[in-house]
């Protein structure tokens, strides 16, 4: 079991397409597990094999209340089953501590594959319907980010790029305060 590092926006990897997974082997249960360690230690609801640098069709999402329903989306798809979209208050991973509403269809068609490769088709509502299409959307290089105005968006960006400059000279300064440590012995 691992923790996976998670890229964050604007991070340009996110913006890959993920390739379809042609065969459903031990390397991918592997990274399915690891992937829902990572999301359960965040912890989040959804996690999408994209924001761990990993650029094929897969998801692991729990939206139970007590965390213990995992479920591993390989090559998922979905379809709208209404035309009606539901408005829910989103986050991800990938933007930490930045949330807004983004509308979702409120009753999906869902098709996947689980992790010993079998069918899975379902009709989605609620949480879960909003999670498959935020996680979908990761697989094809989307993030809720990019259903807001752009000055949102914006204003989130200088923030996260900020984060980033930020963590970036604590590691740098961390690393220097150990190699002073080790030369005085
Ligand atoms: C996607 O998101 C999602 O900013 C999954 O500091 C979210 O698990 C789908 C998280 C809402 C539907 C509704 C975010 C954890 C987790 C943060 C997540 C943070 C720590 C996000
Ligand atoms: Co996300």
């Amino acid at each position: 079991m691992a923790l996976l590092p998670i890229l964050e926006f604007p991070d340009p990897r996110l913006r890959k397409v993920a390739a379809d997974i042609a065969h459903i082997n031990d390397d991918i249960r592997q990274l399915a597990k690891d992937m829902l360690e990572t999301m359960y230690h965040a912890p989040g609801i959804g996690l999408a094999a994209s924001q761990v640098n990993v650029h094929q069709r897969l998801v692991v999402i729990d939206v139970s209340d007590d965390g213990d329903e995992p479920r591993v989306l390989i090559n998922p798809s979905w379809e709208p089953l209404t035309e009606d979209k539901q408005s829910y208050q989103e986050g991800c991973l990938s933007v930490p501590e930045f949330y807004d509403d983004v509308a979702r269809y409120s009753r999906i068609q869902l098709s996947a594959f689980d992790e010993q490769g079998e069918p899975i088709s379902e009709v989605a509502e609620g949480l879960f319907a909003v999670c498959i299409q935020h996680e979908l959307d990761h697989l094809n290089g989307k993030l809720f980010v990019d259903y807001l105005s752009n000055l949102k968006r914006d204003r989130i960006r200088k923030k996260l790029e900020k984060k980033h400059r930020d963590d970036i000279k604590d590691t740098l300064y961390e690393a220097k305060a150990k190699v002073n440590l080790e030369s005085q012995g």
